[in-house]
């Protein structure tokens, strides 16, 4: 019988849904071991082939420890809410929901017909009311907890009250945002209602703030800051202001160190810590008050380099700064205000990425630098951070590079105070050099003379050290539809009262109007009953993002139909963590973060066992395509002329334009010998309709106007393309379709395939020609269990030591280099087993059954088949995972040629681990050989070992 993967595949796919042979319980005997991919966004265009690479490892990994007796937790759900829908809702007029689920639909059976081995009955979609419930209850929490830096732990806020009530806020060590005056236990109890929400507001996890969008007034819409080029939208050109509309928070910065210090518990790669560790920011430094000279006001600044104060010539405030309004003189006041009209057109990445752009402002006050005591211009200038450390720097032009580009342009003094010539190819930045013209740190180097600075700072009380983050709180209202809506509700006096349990969900309303409401408020601001229940109630029309829903999906996976809570403590104890967590790079700071900080909040809360979500994380690499070109002659005249590669290479001088052509046009597509034949040319001249009646010309000949004239003896056309790596993106018209790879040649070779293409870290471009090779061994695989006239034929025969020595080999192989997550060497691995057992003629059970259950993790189908044709009534999901017996790959005799004087007269076999000297005695006592020897002197008797043995004799 023939390898046919279009009958197999499905019947077993059908048989593993119909006997849920994927579910999985929570409770086992066996050991857990939890294998997660990161959840799709099912958007519209469905999955291409980079989608899977990663999906597919992880599912090798999962069956893998299934087989390695776990009991092992792999899911797969959707990240459903978010704007691409609502967009396409604008659009269309198709309500995200109904465009969701077509898409979720759509998706999951392009997932079902990959082979993966996923437990579906614990499915989760964040649009869903049952599962965002608890999205909204968790914010809740969040919002019911502040950050007690004492205890290292969230606290509930019941807890606080207590303390205001008692003590006030004095002795309080949390993480805030409260900016008003300490208050007494008394003070505190005078408070209005309103007043003390207020306060306890600063400290919430969960919190609301004024906070700043992009606002766009002519398309009366917030823009994300991806929607904005130079200042305007990116759509139409218009203006983008920054709006200050109060927001949702979350306050990330609380655990920003322990986010920083548990990543060296978890195993992630360094590159994946360090971009968390850029954006986490940790710097180490000190503010300094600033008197502000003929004024009762100072200004606070945070330095990383307290040492260089004596260079501090000016002060520059981030153009938003609190004291700016006050401290401008009335002679600079027409000029500050047209900056602060500039700045408020420039995005943050405008402001911090474009060094060489130096732009500010002269307020007209000066401040005393406290240690030279001498007045020092104030400015405001772009390139200051109204919230990075105090929003105010000391400006030291000598050793800051940004500092001294705006020094140089605006003609402010500059002062050395730190000689770097001991340190040749130091720059201006590092902190090396011996101090100079700085009073009583001369002479000193430099982390020295940071210490003596940061203790006279403290004596003179004119400030302290500080550890700053460059981690904000994040940003948690969207003016959007479609997404968790808070469960909130506003009194009369704006105080905030979270929705009990109970009262979860609070559902998303139904609309079909997905514009902005006016003010560039959310569309649901539109819907009034909705927003105002009841009398003097109020709901929050803004929606959570994106990454509120998968912030903790991979914990309702545990426990997913639980009506009682977000997920049983028996559930949770029992999955604990993710073991095994595989996605894409470029998750690498939002997502991870933010599940990181609510699953740390979960943990002080007694609800998670473990303080980190995922143990191991491999980011999987890209699937490129490849982009293919002909060479347009950009000189003729008369009509359009195409070439071959070969040609355009030829004609270095004649003007060439490469065309892109769609890559179903191109024969052997791939990055070597790719063509256009002459039925590629009919198609791409069918696609850009505008170069009908071109030339095409080649070393094999011309095509033109459906004729072919053959040079050099050619028989066919080939236009040969110019092949380059690139994404894979339907605007380089080289998008491939897996579910068309699959139809041709199967799952098990497409997941094979997609795997033997490189390492799974690594991006690499996809090459259709590669996949024969591997069809190719999957039918070699298969034909060690038929005859030649395709017969079953499988014997119960004792393999031999050289077919134990081939699986054993391939065994070693597989499990090494699983475990190793290098599954393109498994591939290898296995083909190589397959060579060799072919040769051997092997078709021993023993040897091909362990085979069978080596590659099923890889090629689940063909290895359910052949399980099944061996006899087993039982999936092969549960079978054993073959052992690796040493003993087979030592080889334990070893065939020695012995030859006498040079000539061979006989082969015999030795132990492996026989000693030379027992060879020697061994060799001459041979029956062969001793009728050679007889009556001669043996002179000597050469072993070498594992080779030969040549007697000499005289
Ligand atoms: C004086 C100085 C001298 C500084 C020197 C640096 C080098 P990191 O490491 O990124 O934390 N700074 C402080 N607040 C700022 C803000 N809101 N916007 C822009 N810049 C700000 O950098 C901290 C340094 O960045 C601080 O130390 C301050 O400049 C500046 F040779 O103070 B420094």
């Amino acid at each position: 019988m023939d390898y046919t993967p279009s009958i197999i595949e499905p019947k077993w796919r059908k048989h593993w849904k119909d006997n849920n042979v994927y579910a999985v319980t929570n409770n086992a005997d066996k050991p857990k071991y939890y294998v997660l991919d990161m959840f799709p966004y099912p958007s519209g265009a469905g999955l291409h082939v980079g989608h899977p690479l990663g999906y597919i490892a992880s599912d090798i990994f999962a069956r893998y420890k299934r087989l390695s007796g776990f009991n092992v937790l792999h899911p797969m759900g959707f990240d459903a809410f978010g704007l691409p829908a609502e967009q396409y809702a604008l659009q269309t007029g198709i309500h995200p929901a109904v465009s969701t689920n077509q898409n979720i639909e759509r998706y999951r059976e392009q997932l079902s017909n990959l082979g993966f081995s996923f437990d579906w009955s614990r499915e989760v979609k964040t649009c869903d009311p049952k599962y965002y419930k608890w999205t909204q209850w968790i914010f809740t929490q969040l919002f019911e907890h502040y950050y007690d830096y004492d205890a290292d732990k969230a606290v509930s806020i019941t807890e606080l009250k207590a303390r205001f009530l008692l003590e006030g806020n004095a002795n309080v060590n949390a993480a805030n945002s409260y900016e008003g005056d300490v208050f007494t236990a008394d003070q505190w109890n005078a408070m209005s209602e309103k007043e003390q929400a207020a306060i306890l507001m600063e400290y919430r996890l969960a919190y609301r703030k004024i906070g700043y969008v992009n606002w766009c007034e002519e398309l009366g819409t917030v823009l994300a800051n991806d929607q904005i080029k130079d200042g305007v939208s990116e759509r139409g050109g218009y203006p983008v202001i920054k709006k200050a509309m109060t927001q949702w928070y979350l306050r990330t910065t609380a655990y920003a160190e322990r986010l920083l210090n548990d990543l060296d518990t978890i195993d992630w790669t360094d590159a994946l810590k360090t971009i968390q560790r850029n954006w986490i920011g940790r710097s180490e430094g000190a503010t300094v008050f600033f008197d502000v000279a003929d004024s009762q006001e100072k200004i606070e600044v945070f330095t990383t380099r307290p040492d260089t104060i004596f260079g501090a010539t000016y002060m520059v405030l981030a153009p938003e700064h609190a004291l700016v309004e006050q401290l401008t003189t009335a002679d600079q006041r027409t000029a500050v205000d047209e900056y602060l009209e500039y700045v408020q057109s420039r995005s943050e990445l405008d402001r911090t990425s474009e060094v060489k752009k130096v732009t500010g402002c002269f307020i007209g006050a000066y401040a005393i630098n406290p240690f030279t005591e001498t007045k020092i211009p104030i400015w405001i200038g772009e390139y200051v951070l109204a919230d990075y450390g105090t929003g105010a720097i000391m400006a030291v032009p000598s050793d800051d590079d940004r500092d001294f580009a705006f020094a140089t342009k605006f003609g402010i003094e500059i002062i050395d105070v730190i000689d770097k010539s001991d340190y040749p190819g130091a720059t201006r930045h590092d902190k090396l050099g011996k101090m100079i013209n700085s009073g009583f740190l001369n002479g000193m180097e430099v982390p020295d003379a940071i210490t003596l600075m940061c203790q006279k700072i403290e004596e003179r009380g004119i400030g302290k050290a500080r550890v700053n983050y460059k981690l904000r709180d994040a940003n948690f209202s969207r003016q959007r539809y479609w997404g968790e809506p808070f469960p909130v509700e506003y009194n009369e006096d704006g105080i905030v009262r979270v929705l009990t349990k109970e009262e979860l969900p609070l559902e998303l309303p139904p609309s079909d109007d997905f514009k902005p409401a006016k003010g560039g408020q959310s569309p649901l601001a539109r819907l009034t009953d909705w927003v105002n229940p009841k009398e003097g109630i109020t709901r929050e029309t803004d929606t959570m993002p994106a990454v509120a829903g998968s912030s903790w999906y991979f914990l309702r996976y545990m426990d997913p139909h639980n009506d009682e809570t977000f997920a049983s403590p028996e559930a949770v104890n029992y999955w604990q963590d993710v073991d095994l967590y595989v996605g894409g790079s470029e998750h690498a700071v939002a997502h991870l973060l933010y599940a990181r900080f609510w699953h740390k909040f979960l943990y002080d809360k007694g609800l998670v066992p473990t303080n980190e979500p995922f143990k191991k994380l491999i980011n999987q690499g890209m699937i490129q395509g490849v982009i293919e070109f002909i060479f347009l002659d950009k000189n003729t005249d008369n009509g359009y002329r195409f070439v071959s590669e070969e040609i355009a290479k030829q004609e270095e001088n004649t003007n060439f334009a490469k065309i892109p052509v769609h890559i179903d046009f191109v024969s052997d597509y791939g990055l070597e010998n790719s063509y256009l034949s002459t039925e590629g040319v009919e198609q791409f001249l069918n696609w850009r309709a505008e170069y009908k009646g071109a030339r095409f010309e080649s070393s094999s000949g011309v095509y033109y106007n459906s004729e072919f004239t053959p040079a050099n003896g050619a028989t066919e056309f080939r236009l040969t393309t110019e092949s380059e790596v690139g994404k894979m993106s339907k605007s380089k018209f080289n998008v491939i379709n897996p579910d068309g790879v699959i139809e041709q040649y199967g799952t098990d070779c497409f997941r094979m395939y997609e795997m033997f293409l490189g390492p799974i870290e690594q991006s690499k471009p996809w090459d259709t020609k590669g996949i024969e090779g591997v069809s190719k061994f999957l039918r070699k695989f298969w034909s060690l269990f038929f005859d030649k006239k395709g017969n079953w034929s499988v014997s119960d025969a004792q393999p031999t030591k050289a077919e134990l020595k081939i699986l054993h080999t391939a065994i070693k192989k597989v499990r090494d280099d699983i475990e190793r997550f290098s599954f393109n060497t498994c591939v290898s691995g296995m083909m190589v087993a397959v060579n060799h057992l072919k040769k051997e003629k092997c078709n021993k059970r023993a040897i091909l059954e362990e085979l069978v259950i080596l590659a099923a993790p890889f090629a689940p189908h063909i290895a359910e088949e052949l399980w099944h044709r061996l006899g087993h009534d039982t999936t092969v999901n549960d079978a054993t995972f073959p052992a690796f017996n040493e003993k087979y790959l030592k080889e334990d005799s070893i065939t020695y040629p012995i030859s006498i004087n040079g000539k061979k007269r006989a082969l015999a076999e030795f132990p492996s681990d026989m000693a030379k000297s027992d060879i020697e005695k061994a060799a001459v006592e041979l029956e062969d050989i001793k009728k050679w020897i007889e009556g001669k002197t043996i002179r000597k008797v050469i072993v070498v070992p594992k080779r030969m043995v040549n007697i000499v004799v005289g």
